[in-house]
């Protein structure tokens, strides 16, 4: 074979990714689909690609240069599995198969294993940066071996985003890690996406700002300290005007979240892992309340009488502004707090700094402040949470008065900011002296002889509740 990569799945993200590989100097790059019109299709419409077509899967394996190549560009769950056996049943020893479909990590797991006792490689590849990242570079979150990884650097490496001259893509930890890491980037811009979209509704409905004017303010705010990819998009989108009714399209939009999964998994797997990602939390959350239409409706009915909107107090878009910032920090420490706590759990060695590197250019969440991330966990890999590191914890003390101006503005004219109050919530009991889980544990331990722990002494004690209330410690 004289192909150096090949690629399987011609869909958007496949096609794309097939002819950004075939761009680079080095890649020869063959093609393959289940179904062979689209595989023809791609190949007629860019002859400048080189690609070497396949009809068959016997075709497409006999294409690959040693050791073989392939990323699956499919549907995620049980078509990933059908050109997973098609490709294991044909590879050799020393081959790689990669899946760069948004496959939950435990799958990635069970494939790695399974196909490693057969000899082969298995990389679960996270990839980010939708159709765009895909043909122009994305930022990739590869796992697996660290053989794979020798083998298909210079493949990724070569596709990949650059950001201050580095490639987007790193070796983030063996089998299910890059595909976890990709997990927690999506809950991350879940959370992300929902504080913009409450500093956008809070400024709009108290700062009484039209749509068109707060595309002026994000576009500002798109050149400081919050400057990335989704303020960008929002001051388009908030720009954009409807060609029918001549209203701003964000008025026409019907406003009902949809969401296809992986921010569910993180929440799923950061209250596995015990880890309070509050904001990802609230922000899936807040997704499925907006699409809750029957229960909108029913409430919308019963309280019509929603408070007076206040005028916007002086300073209130520089407030919002901080308020926000200041939530991003809680949200990102909160994802990087379960990206730690994965690796613990599973074994994994993840340099968290690589990680913010590689998610400064290609991906959804890319930005500067992603910079300031890379440096904290460089300047201490252990830091414990990024609000402890001098540069987030001065961000949040000199947005702290704002923050709290706005959450409780907020809550006094009913607009809702529930992932900003959560973040400012996270912060507060971090940062508190005692907490009332002191009382929690005292009613679990007289419900149920939980027993708990005290703050004098060592040991595990219980107060006999229907006794004479005296403590015996076990
Ligand atoms: P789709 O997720 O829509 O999958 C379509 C592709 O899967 C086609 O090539 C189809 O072949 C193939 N396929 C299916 Br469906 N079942 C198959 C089977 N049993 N055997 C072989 N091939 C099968 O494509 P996509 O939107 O390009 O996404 C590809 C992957 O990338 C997905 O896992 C997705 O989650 C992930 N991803 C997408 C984005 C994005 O922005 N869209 C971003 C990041 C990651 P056919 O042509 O013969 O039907």
């Amino acid at each position: 074979g004289q192909a150096t990569i090949g690629v399987i799945g011609l869909a958007v993200m496949g096609s794309n990714l097939a002819r950004n590989l075939a761009s680079r100097e080095g890649n020869t790059v063959a093609v393959h689909n289940r179904t062979t019109s689209k595989t023809e299709a791609l190949v007629e419409e860019h002859p400048e690609a080189g690609f070497v077509a396949t009809e068959t899967i016997d075709d497409f394996v006999a294409a690959l240069a040693k050791p073989r190549k392939a990323i699956i560009m499919v549907q995620a769950g049980a078509g990933t599995d059908a050109v997973i056996d098609q490709l294991a049943e044909r590879f050799e020893e020393g081959d790689v198969i990669v899946d760069g479909g948004n496959a939950d990590f435990h799958d990635t797991i069970r494939r790695e294993e399974a196909l490693r006792e057969r000899g082969l490689h298995f990389v679960g590849c996270g990839i980010s940066g939708g159709e765009e990242g895909a043909l122009h570079g994305p930022s990739l979150m590869p796992g697996g071996s660290d053989e794979a990884w020798e083998v298909l650097a210079p493949a990724l490496r070569s596709i990949a985003a650059v950001a201050e001259g580095e490639p987007c893509v790193t070796h983030v930890g063996h089998d299910g890690a890059g595909h976890f890491v990709k997990m927690v980037h999506n809950g991350i811009e879940y959370a992300d996406m929902q504080l913009i979209a409450e500093s956008y509704d809070l400024l709009r409905r108290i700062g009484g700002h039209d749509p068109d004017a707060l595309a002026d303010v994000f576009e500002e705010w798109n050149g400081g300290d919050l400057e990335s990819y989704l303020i960008e998009i929002t001051a388009e989108v908030l720009r954009q005007t409807d060609a029918d009714t001549g209203q701003p399209l964000v008025d026409v939009i019907l406003d009902q979240a949809g969401s296809k999964g992986t921010g569910v998994w993180t929440v799923q797997n950061a209250t596995g892992l015990g880890v309070p990602t509050t904001a990802i939390g609230e922000a899936v959350f807040a997704r499925a309340l907006s699409s809750s239409e029957d229960h909108r409706d029913a409430v919308r009915r019963t309280f019509p009488d929603r408070p007076d909107l206040p005028e916007a107090p002086d300073g209130f878009e520089d407030d919002v502004r901080s308020a926000l910032y200041a939530s991003k920090v809680v949200a990102y420490a909160q994802g990087f707090d379960l990206i730690r706590a994965g690796a613990e759990e599973h074994d994994w060695d993840i340099d968290l700094a690589a990680v913010a590197r590689i998610w400064r250019g290609g991906c959804i969440i890319r930005a500067k402040f992603l910079d300031r991330i890379a440096e904290a966990f460089d300047d201490d890999p252990s830091l414990v949470t990024l609000l402890a590191h001098p540069y987030f914890a001065d961000a949040v003390r000199d947005g702290e008065a704002a923050w709290r101006r706005v959450v409780a503005l907020a809550a006094t004219s009913g607009v809702p900011a529930p992932a900003f109050g959560s973040a400012l919530a996270s912060y507060d009991a971090l940062a508190s002296e005692r907490l009332p889980a002191a009382l929690i544990q005292g009613q679990r331990d007289f419900f149920g002889a939980h027993t708990y722990r005290r703050t004098d002494r060592d040991g595990v004690f219980h107060t006999l509740w229907s006794g004479d209330r005296s403590e015996v410690s076990e």
